[in-house]
């Protein structure tokens, strides 16, 4: 059975005086668990069941719940500070946020390992079980999500005073099983039982009005033009508990519901389905996450939950200021609104229409407030992925917002005028509106202008956002643009997921890298030291082998923790370049049939991932690594040697396992393409050593680590850029012997022997279509790196050294100095601690 502790060892002297610290929590002498404490008292009250015959769902539900009760009283006094200093508040306005599980999380930051440990031995509950018993909240589909996760936690632990705004969505992010190989999607209904952690808040719902109604006809959303109505959006709170406790600060997730209840006269008159229609038609808006991280289709439905979340965020945040101040002139020296994506950039016109309509402010001063308030983070270049909404829409669901959008553009165009006379298209390419054909509303082009910050999330990226993908934008108004590197929270990530490691480095340096990781960069010496490199080494082998005990026991599959884990794991798109990495596997598998008697580490490769259900190529890619994983399990030559795993489902839960497992990061997405990349940080706070190309924030972590402890290699995202016009496929599959016998391997049909030529698009992608991702002009300079790092490998001392330099090297891939960077450079937001 795994030993996997909840908390690390490490209990100071605080954690241990437990009364002290729940009086510090304001629970009074009150006892967590025993007869009569909050634990019993939830399972029979909440359940109404004898004590003996209640299941380990409702023991985890009573867990959760006097865990909550705990932190109750620090969450109201969070608030109470807040409202007496009337500091400048931060929103986060997010449409995802992947939070995963909460109580060992929450039970680590409150400091109560010791108390629940030992109320856990007292009512003779199984803590790990308990633990599994709680469902991942998904509300997101990767990156951007898990972001706005680590963010929270970050803002809470600095004492920000801060929120964070998104949609309480009933389905989160899809299930994913395989069969045959193949993905399949099932519907992730994860709030099929009670939820211990949200409070939800009917007394502080909001009204959102819209131009139309809407009806589901035959399963699809349809508008009804013409006939205006009112949503209600109703609050659902979780506590965001900072590191230690202090601060709690709220994430409010909005759902949906119909305003009139239902109609009763068409109750009345017996048509009880009619009389429902409506109820269920609004509440189908935050019903599901939309699955798709790259294209922003058509869907009036997206379109829908964004003004919603915009509309109620905005409502909410404006009644919470008027409570406390009573001059408009002060709303952006009191709120800073902060954009996810442009997902919630309708917050521009939406703001304007409560600033004139509402506060009936003038054009000038609604236009300032909007703009010093607003703020936005861009998080992808890909043309497919920037949110265009068709100007129909706005018409007839918000027609006020587009009236505002056409004025703000209209002054915007004499400013341009003025600035650059007589080129006119010059500003048709900054324009809002895209003319011809269906007209569009640019959401990056109206976020940019209504606001007064525009950041990327990596150096690269934000400087190739600047020059390339909206020069004109950043030529016009060159000050809002800046740059904030990605982070992850250190808590969740390296504290909590990897304890063996934590204790490792907390006996090497104390505990203060915990709120500040700056301070691993004093391990750097002890890279020179045998015993420490030893117990880093250990913590290591023991990750990897509770991962094969977990896999083990949760799948049946059987992997050798003496063999190199090696992972990708991340959403399955082209530019990611999961197909580079089969490509890699299949010339080592090559080696081996040709020479089996070469020498080569016994190797595991993990893939996972989820491909966005109508991406019908990145499903191909996982039946493709799937197909890949059984050809080589059924050939005895390389048996012991090579392994694939395409490990399905993959979630926050998932990550927290595999990465502190991992002996390499592979990190491999066209240069230039991935914005930054945050699970790279993560594997490198756990000891894996990086493959990668030089995208993303994987540059700046080769540059903390040092070169030397990389393994760079591939196109530069200059040499992407100017080798598009001339880049021939077929030049690497002529001249290079091994890449062209993996690609016939392939096409040969030799890992579908049942099923031929189902792999038939991988060559058109990698060849006939000209392979946009160039995934075959990296292919062998791949291999090369993938020979210095065995090179390595093979010299354990060398290894260890490196992976060590890289975990010293990972201080500024805390959120905390990202969030640092915002508070300071954007929102001008300080700290405002409780008590
Ligand atoms: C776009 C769409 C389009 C409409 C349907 C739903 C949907 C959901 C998400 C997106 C945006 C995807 C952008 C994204 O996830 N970017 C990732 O952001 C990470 C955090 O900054 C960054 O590390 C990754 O490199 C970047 O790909």
């Amino acid at each position: 059975m795994s030993t996997r502790r909840i908390v690390p060892m490490e209990t100071t002297a605080e954690q241990q005086d437990v009364s002290r610290l729940l009086k510090q929590y304001g629970c009074g002498p009150i006892q967590f668990a025993g007869t009569d404490g909050l634990y019993d008292r939830h399972l029979l009250f909440d359940n109404v069941k004898d004590l003996d015959t209640v299941g380990v769902r409702q023991q985890y539900e009573a867990f959760a719940r006097s865990v909550r009760d705990v932190l109750s009283q620090r969450w109201l006094l969070t608030e109470k500070t807040y409202e007496r200093e009337n500091p400048k508040r931060v929103y986060y306005l997010s449409m995802e946020f992947l939070l995963g599980r909460s109580l060992a999380n929450n039970v680590m930051n409150l400091g109560l390992d010791p108390l629940v440990s030992q109320a856990a031995k007292q009512n003779k509950v199984d803590l790990l079980s308990l633990l599994e018993q709680e469902p991942d909240a998904g509300l997101g589909n990767g990156g951007l999500g898990r972001l706005a996760a680590c963010f929270l936690d970050s803002l809470a632990t600095l004492q920000l005073p801060a929120m964070g705004y998104g949609l309480q969505y009933e389905y989160g992010m899809f299930k994913q099983s395989i069969e045959d190989g193949w993905q399949h999607e099932q519907g992730d209904n994860w709030l099929r039982h009670p939820d211990p952690w949200e409070v939800i808040r009917p007394g502080e719902a909001v009204e959102v009005k819209l131009n139309c109604s809407f009806r589901l006809h035959g399963g699809t959303f349809q508008l009804v033009r013409g006939q205006a109505s009112t949503l209600l959006g109703i609050p659902h709170d979780r506590p965001v508990v900072a590191y230690g406790g202090n601060t709690v600060n709220t994430l409010r997730l909005w759902s949906a519901s119909a305003s009139n209840y239902f109609d009763f006269q068409e109750f009345s008159s017996g048509a009880f389905a009619e009389a429902l229609a409506d109820t269920l038609a609004a509440e189908s808006l935050t019903r599901v996450l939309y699955p798709d991280d790259s294209t922003s289709e058509g869907q009036v439905l997206r379109f829908l939950q964004e003004y919603f979340l915009v509309a109620c965020s905005l409502a909410d945040l404006v009644r919470r200021f008027r409570r406390a101040n009573t001059e408009w002139v002060t709303f952006a020296d009191k709120v800073a609104i902060q954009l996810n994506d442009t997902h919630p950039a309708m917050s521009v016109p939406e703001l304007m229409r409560i600033l004139l309509d509402e506060a009936h402010l003038g054009w000038d001063q609604a236009w300032d407030l909007t703009q010093r308030a607003l703020a936005y983070t861009n998080h992808t270049l890909l043309p497919e992925a920037l949110e265009k909404w068709p100007l129909d829409w706005f018409e007839a669901i918000i027609p006020r917002n587009l009236e505002i959008i056409f004025e703000i553009n209209r002054r915007f165009h004499l400013d341009v005028q003025g600035r650059i006379p007589g080129d006119r298209q010059y500003f048709e390419r900054v324009s809002l509106i895209e003319e011809g054909g269906q007209r569009k509303i640019r959401m990056a082009n109206l976020a940019i202008v209504g606001s007064h910050s525009t950041n990327g999330v990596a150096g690269i990226h934000s400087e190739l956002l600047r020059t390339t993908t909206v020069r004109e934008l950043a030529e016009l108004f060159p000050e809002r643009f800046n740059n904030k590197t990605n982070g992850v929270t250190p808590r969740r990530w390296l504290l909590l997921a990897n304890p063996a490691l934590a204790h490792v480095i907390t006996e090497a340096i104390g505990n203060t890298w915990i709120r500040d990781l700056d301070q691993l960069k004093r391990l750097k010496p002890l890279a020179e030291d045998k015993g420490f490199r030893d117990s880093f080494q250990e913590a290591k082998r023991k990750a990897k082998s509770q991962f094969a005990d977990w896999l083990k026991t949760q799948s049946g599959q059987v992997v050798d923790p003496d063999s190199i884990f090696d992972s990708q794991v991340k959403r399955i798109h082209e530019y990611k370049r999961q197909l580079l990495n089969a490509l890699r596997v299949v010339l080592l598998y090559n080696r081996l049939r040709e020479k089996p008697d070469i020498e080569m580490e016994p190797r595991t490769f993990f893939f996972a991932g989820k491909a966005a259900p109508a991406y019908q190529l990145a499903k191909l890619i996982i039946k493709f690594i799937n197909n890949l994983a059984g050809t080589i399990d059924g050939d005895p030559i390389v048996r012991g040697r090579l392994k694939v795993l395409f490990l399905t489902d993959y979630c926050v839960s998932l990550a927290e396992r595999l990465i502190p497992a991992s002996d390499v990061s592979n990190q491999i997405s066209t240069a230039g393409y991935e914005a930054s990349g945050t699970s790279n940080m993560k594997f490198m706070m756990n000891g894996a050593l990086t493959i990668g190309t030089r995208d993303g924030a994987t540059i700046e972590m080769a540059e903390e680590a040092g070169e030397d402890n990389f393994f760079l290699f591939g196109l530069t995202a200059d040499q992407v850029a100017s080798n598009r016009a001339w880049y021939s496929p077929y030049w690497h599959y002529e001249h290079e012997p091994e890449t062209r016998a993996a690609l016939d391997l392939i096409f040969s049909d030799y890992f579908s022997r049942n099923e031929p030529h189902v792999f038939e698009p991988l060559r058109d992608v990698l060849l006939t279509h000209g392979d946009f991702y160039m995934h075959l002009a990296d292919l062998k300079p791949y291999l090369e790196a993938d020979r210095r790092m065995m090179d390595l490998y093979a010299r354990p001392d060398d290894w260890v050294r490196k992976t060590i330099l890289n975990v010293a090297g990972s201080g500024k891939f805390s959120s905390d100095r990202t969030i640092r960077e915002y508070a300071s450079e954007i929102w001008n937001a300080k700290p405002c601690p409780v008590e």
